[in-house]
């Protein structure tokens, strides 16, 4: 409740609600406001935001909803706000080593590879939101587990397939350098999201889910105009110019080309406006090993199947795609 002192307006009870602007995110936080419908300050950014919990504002803070972040990334400022006398409940999926115990952090945490959030809050919501669970769950690629826990709630595949195709959109939407460059801000997305009581009806009367889907159809086609830089039967190296649907895309792109060249590894290179790639890693889908090794030699990480570099110099391209080209993709280690 807002209180007055000295003539400036307090709030006496200042609530934030933090998380990654992916599917997952934006969906755990939906279902939790469902469930809880105070009202919240809402702290998102792109996918690669990743330490957004510095943003809450200390003195203002007393009760923080953090969703889909890594505990690891966020440390600080969580040893900051506890200090300060918040009260922190905490959803996430992502690994951390050290997981901090205090009587007002409140940890739902399970690294398996069977969960994320959105299926974490479903969990502790007893399903109750189900729907926007799946969208979420769908979004992080969980298809199998999404499917599964589809079917033992009733839902056809026509159904399934819906929210499968709400949590790709919103996912796709989190990918980008900054703001500028996606259809629409994740926090303006979430605003979308929070009108609806379920997806069903945010499907049906919301544009602006279908205006992502034709952005990424339109980046999709430019990037598939744009020829090989190198590639032979193991491996494939696409460059991408510096441009706003190359940051959107270069991960989509990566992942479709792994689909349909199951034996062939992916490299998507994306022009920096400073000069070096980001590059994309995906290894072969029939023998997903050895792309965190590749990447780390450039200075890059990630996992066995997946994993990426932030900046590769121009002068380091050869060498990267010598590397790409003798990589084993069979080999563990
Ligand atoms: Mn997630």
């Amino acid at each position: 409740m807002p209180t007055h002192q000295h003539g400036t307006q307090v709030e006496a009870a200042a609530r934030f609600d933090v998380c990654n602007g992916d599917a997952d995110g934006l969906c755990a936080v939906r279902q939790w406001r469902l469930h809880d419908p105070s009202a919240a300050r809402l702290i998102t950014g792109l996918k690669r935001d990743i330490a957004l919990l510095q943003q809450v504002p200390c003195v203002a803070a007393s009760e923080v909803l953090v969703c889909d972040l890594s505990v690891q990334r966020n440390r600080p400022a969580l040893d900051r706000l506890l200090d300060a006398g918040a009260r922190v409940r905490w959803f996430d999926h992502h690994w951390s080593a050290e997981v901090p115990v205090h009587d007002r952090l409140d940890a739902h945490l399970d690294f398996s590879h069977e969960v994320c959030t959105s299926l974490l809050v479903d969990r502790y919501l007893g399903g109750r939101f189900r729907a926007w669970a799946l969208v979420g769950a769908y979004g992080d690629e969980l298809t199998a587990v999404a499917d599964r826990l589809g079917v033992a709630s009733g839902l056809g595949p026509l159904q399934r397939a819906l929210l499968r195709r709400l949590g790709l959109a919103i996912n796709y939407n989190a990918y980008g350098e900054d703001v500028a460059d996606v259809c629409i801000t994740p926090a303006a997305l979430y605003e979308r999201l929070a009108r609806h009581t379920s997806p069903w009806t945010l499907l049906r009367d919301e544009p602006v889910i279908h205006d992502i889907e034709a952005c990424r159809r339109r980046d999709f086609r430019l990037a598939m105009g744009i020829q090989p830089h190198w590639q032979s039967a193991q491996a494939r190296v696409v460059v991408l110019p510096s441009a706003a649907w190359s940051r959107r895309v270069s991960g989509f792109l990566a992942n479709a080309l792994a689909a349909v060249h199951p034996e062939q590894a992916q490299a998507v290179l994306t022009e920096r406006p400073d000069g070096h790639y980001r590059v994309s890693v995906r290894a072969p889908r029939a023998s997903p090993l050895g792309a965190h090794r590749l990447c780390q030699a450039f200075g890059g990480s990630g996992r066995a199947a997946a994993a990426g570099i932030d900046a590769l110099p121009p002068d380091a391209l050869g060498p990267f795609v010598n590397a790409l080209s003798q990589a084993r993709w069979d080999a563990t280690g």
